[in-house]
């Protein structure tokens, strides 16, 4: 996958053609912006954290039947993926009140709801990406209902999975915020990333923030609790290297047998 031109520069990656049109390298940057992007900085060695966390846990849903844009890691901030047409949805779920529900609706940081709550934003910078309902996600067009229906059920599946994994980890799934795009074929599958850009990750024992609300607060430490988070992952990634090595030595028995 050597041939890629600059498609498009966001404010944490960029995003180049390949020589097949159906798959595009996505690059992470150190860049960090908040509040739709007036606040701006760098999170030193975040590019290579987020590309390698994202990677870590799209493989893991996808395993777990979630469709995504995923197919290899090429460096340490670069991603092969499929090449999809975005829907233009933040699909944001929460488990506990935070960020813009807490301050929107009056309600303590912190505070645990009784079952997941999900909601859209409008993907468009120049208006905020201003909150919308299912009806105006229609009425503008950005999704068919059933289109809808099948974004509601993966977004929740994928909070089930991904609290899993973390609360294994010792850390509480707060919220976080996915896109989904369209394969040529109109499949809809897991686009964009999972990082700490995009999910709030706090430490179950004393509720440190480890995600960017650190950056967005000026809370300090940034780096070190980027750098902490994925060390908590890199134990599932562990898992998976045992069972790989078992995969390789069962298969290298077997050869020798074969050739015996
Ligand atoms: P932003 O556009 O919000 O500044 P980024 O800097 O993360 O965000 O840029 C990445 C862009 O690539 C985003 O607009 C995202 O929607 C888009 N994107 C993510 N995954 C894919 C994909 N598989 N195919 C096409 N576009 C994608
Ligand atoms: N998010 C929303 N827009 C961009 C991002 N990254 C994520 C936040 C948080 C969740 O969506 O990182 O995990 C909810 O954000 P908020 O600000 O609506 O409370
Ligand atoms: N990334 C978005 C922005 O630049 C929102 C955020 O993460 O706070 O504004």
């Amino acid at each position: 996958m050597l041939i890629y031109r600059l498609l498009y520069e966001g404010k944490a990656k960029r995003v180049y053609a390949t020589q097949d049109p159906e798959l595009l390298i996505v690059s992470y940057k150190d860049d960090a912006t908040a509040f739709n992007g007036a606040k701006k900085g760098t999170i030193q060695g975040k590019g290579v954290i987020n590309n390698q966390m994202s990677n870590l846990l799209m493989a893991r849903l996808e395993r777990q039947g979630v469709p995504t844009h995923f197919v290899r890691e090429l460096g340490p901030r670069e991603t092969l993926v499929k090449r999809v047409s975005i829907v233009p949805l933040e699909v944001i779920v929460r488990n506990l009140s935070a960020g813009s529900f807490s301050k929107r609706y009056g309600v303590e940081e912190g505070t645990a709801f009784d079952e997941p709550t999900l909601e859209f934003s409008y993907k468009n910078d120049e208006l905020g990406d201003p909150l919308l309902n299912d009806d105006h996600a229609a009425a503008l067009k950005l999704a068919t209902r059933a289109e809808l229906a099948l974004i509601r059920g993966y977004a929740f599946q994928i909070n089930r999975l991904l609290r899993e994994i973390w609360a294994d980890r010792g850390v509480i799934l707060v919220d976080f915020k996915v896109e989904f795009g369209r394969l040529p074929d109109g499949t809809i599958v897991l686009a964009d990333e999972i990082s700490p850009d995009t999910c709030r990750l706090w430490d179950a024992k004393t509720r440190e923030k480890l995600d960017k609300d650190r950056f967005r607060r000026d809370l300090g430490g940034v780096e070190d609790a980027y750098r902490r988070v994925m060390e908590r992952l890199t134990i599932l990634c562990g898992d998976d290297l045992i069972q790989g090595h078992t995969k390789l030595c069962n298969a290298v028995s077997a050869l020798v047998q074969e050739v015996r």
